[in-house]
């Protein structure tokens, strides 16, 4: 498979409503996607990287950059661009696992597209839908969360995920637990507390969620191995996993009993397949995290989350919880599932017209 080009685009996503979290208030996105395109197929991969370096170190200008200067030079070199066959020369550039990440679904996509196969049955899906869970932003009042979490039950969410930072923490989630009874409830601090915190953070463990991701700094293992002994709810880490190594470090030192996988953050879906299979060989259940992705990202982290590990809902929500008009067709919520794509590649295309509205610059990249 030779690439001929590869097309940076950046479209505009303005959210419903903004998300906050304890690492800032998102009002829209500003959605780098990547268009490989091959003698036989084209191939779609979205870029995760926010607009600034705040939840990882990578933002999406940044990702840009490294994709059109370093990672399609390299992919060029190569007398084909299989995704497991860029692997090798995208380890040799450090860092920068979403831009990897996009480059690579979007050869990905295009190579399975080429060889009509869906990312659902390439990667082993298990099932033709995906439960369904909701990330709930930081809000002003405890009544303007209830009624938030109110709507997202109502809409069938199986699973509520609130976001925390000191000062709202155990308020919010004692208001919910007391309103809403026996939901499934877990909580995302994004680095939030230190291990100084662990007492405060005990204070969750009445409540029985199903766990608290990413209490501490992405690079505090052994934070989170402490914590671990000093609370009865879960940990499971996001940001501290980087890649299947990663994973393996943690769960052998017992900072993380779940894990979030998200394809971007380790660098694209081979290496979220090898951290599903690290973990589920340790024991360790797995769910899908989101990014706010468009249908692009949704429809792949979709057929990731249909494999056998992925045992928790994740934040796999319907197209209409981010955003008015998607720019591919919306993943909707049935009885709290969302559909697993079975057309070939991530099984959706963008619609040309709402491409086209919400686009805000466009480059080709020729491979010569
Ligand atoms: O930590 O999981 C996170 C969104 C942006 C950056 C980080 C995170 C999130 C979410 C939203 O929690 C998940 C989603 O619904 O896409
Ligand atoms: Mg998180």
């Amino acid at each position: 498979m030779k690439l001929t080009g590869v097309e940076l685009r950046r479209v505009a996503m303005p959210l419903v409503a903004p998300f906050r979290t304890s690492f800032g208030v998102e009002h829209a996105r500003d959605v780098l996607l990547v268009r490989a395109v091959t003698a036989d197929a084209e191939g779609w991969g979205e870029c995760v990287a926010m607009s600034a370096p705040l939840y990882s170190s990578e933002h999406v200008d940044g990702a840009a950059e490294v994709i059109r200067r370093f990672l399609v030079p390299g992919v060029a070199a190569l007398p084909s661009a299989q995704a497991h066959e860029v692997e090798p020369i995208f380890e040799t550039i450090k860092g920068h696992p979403m831009a990897k990440a996009a480059l690579q679904t979007a050869l990905l996509d295009a190579q399975l597209r080429g060889a009509g196969t869906s990312f659902g049955s390439y990667f082993g899906a298990v099932r033709e839908t995906v439960p369904a869970g909701v990330s709930v932003g930081i809000m002003n009042s405890v009544p303007e969360l209830l009624d938030a979490v109110a709507g997202y039950l109502d809409a069938g969410y199986l699973r509520i995920k609130l976001k925390i930072e000191p000062g709202w923490d155990v308020e919010p989630v004692r208001a919910v637990r007391e309103r809403f009874g026996d939901i499934l409830l877990q909580v995302d601090a994004n680095t939030a507390y230190t291990l100084a915190d662990a007492r405060h953070l005990a204070r969750l463990d009445p409540f029985d969620l199903l766990l608290v991701e990413q209490p501490l700094p992405e690079d505090d293992i052994r934070g989170h191995a402490e914590l671990a002994k000093h609370m009865r709810t879960p940990i499971c880490l996001d940001e501290s996993i980087t890649s299947a190594r990663a994973a393996a470090d943690a769960i052998a030192l017992g900072a993380t009993t779940v894990v979030n996988v998200k394809p971007g953050r380790v660098g694209g879906y081979l290496e979220a397949r090898r951290v599903h299979d690290v973990c589920a060989a340790n024991g360790i259940p797995v769910w899908c995290g989101g990014m706010l992705e468009t249908g692009i990202g949704r429809a792949a982290n979709v057929a990731l989350a249909a494999l056998p590990n992925f045992t928790l809902p994740g934040d796999t929500s319907a197209s209409d919880r981010y955003y008015a008009a998607d720019i591919t067709e919306p993943f909707v919520l049935v009885d709290g599932h969302v559909a697993v794509p079975d057309g070939p590649g991530i099984g959706v295309t963008p619609d040309p017209d709402r491409l086209t509205e919400a686009t805000t610059s466009v480059e080709w990249i020729p491979l010569t």
